[in-house]
């Protein structure tokens, strides 16, 4: 009887998001709950509960970040290699050419689909062909077809292929009003999705789902694995719960999926009216609010009022922060329109 294979899938991980080295302001930082959460959706792997590691790209929160936290994100993932579990990435949008990888290359057990390739791994018998490219910015609706060419996938004898990338997919879904993608040069068509794929293996979108349909209700050939953001990297991902998945293939079979949680902290917006209000008004009606929120909540202040010149400096971030919990992240947001879902208030 053959054995099922089992994969750690992660993406999304964001490591350096607010980690600053030498932070000019003493407040909890949020980069400690991000390189957490990496850690702890590695662990089945430190645990040999899985026979390979995919991340799925976006590594880092963005293109360049300090050689630190470079070497603190690849420490963990040289360590599974190590025990002979091969690692594979997917680099993303936000790690292309400016991420030292060179501390990866050097491990024969460690894979990057630096550019468009199939990567072929025996495991008890059962030859795996993982195909990928890294992240295609530029119309990936329109150029998915030559890349995955490129990969060269259907040249490789394999008991089981897998697709790896960093992209979105048609029918995938984002944010507190569940945006889909539908088309556009930035989609890939889920018809374009070939058959021969045992599943997908995709990062960059940030919440978990995973894709059996297209739009137009017609089955993919391969279901689209998402396991999300490993933590809520802005406030349109505050209703998402954060993990990673496990998959479990078997050749022939549908793959299974388990997706496991990870903690995240409550993201509450908290909209105070200053209409007509002294400032030592404002000053009470914020204690007031900030006291009756979770002490481990992430929070961003609006404030409602035509004229905010007077009390702008007095009740600033400093000034906020000395009346919320030490526990809490809090800071004012400014441009805050209703219902809009703009990557503010993310801590820099
Ligand atoms: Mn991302």
């Amino acid at each position: 009887m053959q054995h099922s294979i089992r994969i750690l899938f992660l993406a999304d991980t964001h490591l350096g998001f607010d980690a600053p080295l030498r932070p000019k302001v003493q407040r909890r930082r949020r980069g400690d709950d991000f390189d957490a959460n990496y850690r702890k959706a590695l662990q089945p792997a430190f645990d040999r509960q899985v026979d390979m590691v995919v991340h799925g790209g976006d590594m880092f929160f963005r293109s360049r970040v300090h050689p630190a936290i470079v070497e603190a994100a690849f420490e963990p993932l040289l360590q599974i290699a190590d025990q002979g579990i091969s690692v594979f990435i997917v680099p993303g949008n936000h790690e292309r050419s400016n991420i030292p990888r060179s501390l990866l290359h050097n491990h024969a057990k460690i894979l990057i689909f630096e550019q468009p390739c199939t990567h072929l791994v025996n495991l008890n018998g059962c030859r795996i062909a993982l195909a990928g490219f890294p992240n295609v910015r530029h119309d990936p609706g329109t150029r998915f077809n030559a890349e995955l060419e490129k990969t060269a996938w259907k040249s490789h004898p394999a008991d089981i292929r897998l697709l790896c990338m960093h992209q979105t997919v048609e029918g995938a879904q984002v944010g507190v009003q569940n945006y889909t993608f539908r088309s556009g040069a930035e989609v890939i068509r889920g018809a374009d999705i070939p058959a021969g794929f045992a599943a997908v293996l995709s990062g960059h979108i940030h919440r978990h789902q995973v894709l059996r349909q297209d739009l137009a209700g017609r089955p993919l050939n391969a279901a689209v694995f998402y396991p999300g953001s490993t933590e809520r990297t802005s406030f349109a991902e505050r209703e998402e719960e954060k993990g990673y998945l496990i998959l479990t293939i078997r050749a022939g079979e549908p793959v299974r999926h388990i997706f496991y949680p990870l903690p995240a902290r409550p993201m509450v917006d908290l909209v105070v009216s200053g209409q007509g209000l002294t400032t030592a008004q404002i000053r009470e009606q914020l204690i007031e609010h900030i006291s009756q929120q979770d002490q481990n909540a992430v929070v961003r202040v609006h404030l409602k009022a035509d004229e905010t010149g007077a009390w702008i400096s007095e009740l600033n971030d400093r000034w906020l922060r000395t009346v919320a919990p030490a526990t809490m992240n809090i800071n004012w947001v400014y441009n805050w329109r209703r219902g809009g879902d703009e990557r503010s208030g993310e801590m820099g």
